[in-house]
């Protein structure tokens, strides 16, 4: 069903290290993009503890949805927008929507406590293990929101529901409270055989359960704009509200599952698409993640440290790239130099938030004997390498638990431009790497309102209709 009137949606896509609104247009089945407000996130320390700027979000929300407006065609108006963002963070707020407690970051080490505490408890870890499908990760909303209650008994009195941050700001944008699956799925707190919430996590945790309400599936419909006159017409569709879930719904893959799924950006997210689980002591020593697809499926991946790596390291260096030309020559530098003697091993924790990430690599590097890099460009080699090799390894561990032989990895996201982590990645893993430069995470959002404004039948039909239109570069493994 061609649509002759092309229609316009707005994607707001949150990272941790940047945010952007897209602008899609959709005609002739077709979607072009244009970025039409970029803008730099990044955590707040304050006193012990880490934190979003909230407010300061909400205002580059705001900018972007205006200068979505004003690049339309005239007279054009825009259908409706939705809002992803990373995983797990949240927002505790009471009947008013008003926030109760201060939104925290999820690299603050408060949860710290938690994370050895339910490690050590085998029993417990094997139980969660089995309710929710997620591991022991210290950023869990679980163990967050356990945190908060412990130390601030005071909020269960106060909050009245628990919001993960694309819930919030459809909130914000709609005046409707409502939890979507896929970010409910990263909480460690829903049931990975329901789409509801798991009673047994929020017992173990001690969380009210009436701070959750039943999530509602991708392609919800929220209900018009409020309070910003130009979109008054606008519709505020749920779409998966986790990023990482429109970056996979963005991949042209093949369907009949044999590609592996690699969305890099500040994580390296690898996983799959599958109808059930993947659950059982190994996978939970292999960290597996049944996060959820908007449909209510399943995308088992493992997450690996990504190019947090890099872009911490680049902070300890005073001449860094500042455009496209600066990193392409810092590529080539990189690329030059010859293979490192030892890789990182990217599962330390001490990697996780050190106040200085060169310090951080140079002390893993020397506690192993291996000599640090002498520059940036060396810096650069050694991670996207020992990114390569995280890459390998969870794909390993994939391929054994579920008996699949996975022949292509796909890549989007801001390492899919990376020319020399999409080698190292194929040279490790032994497929060929297919790169789509592609902004994943954007594509997917627009993805799932195109398919709730029934423009497109379904994600197969828009996947086949986006992959026949993309340059991809396939990065075929050296010998
Ligand atoms: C990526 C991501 C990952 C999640 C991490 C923390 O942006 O959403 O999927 O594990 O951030 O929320």
């Amino acid at each position: 069903m061609p649509s002759a009137r092309p229609l316009h949606l707005a994607a707001i896509d949150l990272g941790a290290t940047s945010g952007r609104v897209i602008l899609g247009t959709w005609k002739n089945q077709r979607l072009e993009l244009r970025e039409v407000h970029r803008f730099p996130n990044a955590f707040q320390t304050l006193g012990a503890h880490d934190y979003w700027n909230i407010a300061g979000l909400w205002h580059e929300i705001q900018t972007g949805l205006a200068a979505a407006v004003a690049a339309l065609p005239k007279g054009a108006t825009l259908a409706s927008v939705g809002v992803d963002t990373w995983g797990v963070d949240h927002a505790l707020v009471n009947d008013a929507g008003r926030l109760v407690y201060p939104v925290h970051a999820y690299r603050d080490a408060r949860t710290q406590p938690g994370l050895k505490r339910l490690a050590n408890t085998r029993a417990a870890l094997d139980r969660i293990y089995a309710a929710t499908g997620i591991p022991n990760v210290f950023y869990n909303a679980s163990l967050q929101l356990e945190e908060t209650v412990a130390s601030c008994p005071a909020v269960t009195d106060l909050a009245t529901r628990c919001l993960f941050l694309p819930d919030y700001f459809n909130f914000l944008l709609s005046g409707r409270m409502a939890n979507e699956l896929t970010i409910a799925s990263t909480s460690q707190l829903l049931d990975v055989h329901s789409n509801d919430w798991s009673r047994a996590a929020l017992d173990h945790f001690r969380l009210p359960a009436t701070w959750f309400s039943k999530p509602v599936l991708a392609g919800a419909k929220l209900g018009r704009v409020k309070n910003i006159p130009a979109l008054a017409k606008t519709e505020v569709i749920a779409v998966p509200g986790h990023d990482t879930a429109c970056a996979y719904d963005a991949m042209p893959a093949s369907p009949d599952g044999t590609d592996l799924f690699l969305s890099s950006g500040t994580w390296s997210l690898v996983g799959f698409e599958s109808d059930t689980p993947v659950l059982g002591a190994e996978a939970l020593a292999a960290r597996i993640s049944n996060e959820r697809i908007g449909d209510g499926r399943y995308r088992p991946l493992t997450n690996v440290i990504g190019l947090w790596l890099l872009e911490g390291t680049l902070k300890d260096f005073a001449s860094r790239p500042k455009n496209d030309a600066e990193w392409a020559a810092l590529i080539t530098a990189a690329e030059k130099l010859p293979a490192p003697a030892g890789l990182l091993d990217v599962t330390d924790t001490a990697l996780t938030n050190p106040k200085s990430m060169k310090a951080a690599i140079d002390a893993q590097l020397k506690k192993r004997k291996l000599a640090a890099p002498k520059n940036l460009a060396g810096y650069t080699r050694l991670i996207c390498d020992s990114l390569g090799r995280g890459h390998a390894d969870a794909k390993a561990a994939f391929e054994k638990m579920s008996g699949r032989a996975f022949k292509r990895i796909l890549i989007v996201g801001g390492g899919s431009k990376n020319r020399l982590l999409c080698q190292a990645t194929a040279d490790a893993c032994g497929v060929p790497v297919v790169s789509f430069a592609l902004e994943g995470t954007a594509v997917g959002n627009l993805a799932r309102q195109l398919i709730a404004l029934k423009a497109v039948k379904d994600l197969p039909t828009f996947r086949a209709l986006l992959g026949k239109r993309l340059t991809q570069t396939t990065y075929t493994p050296r010998a």
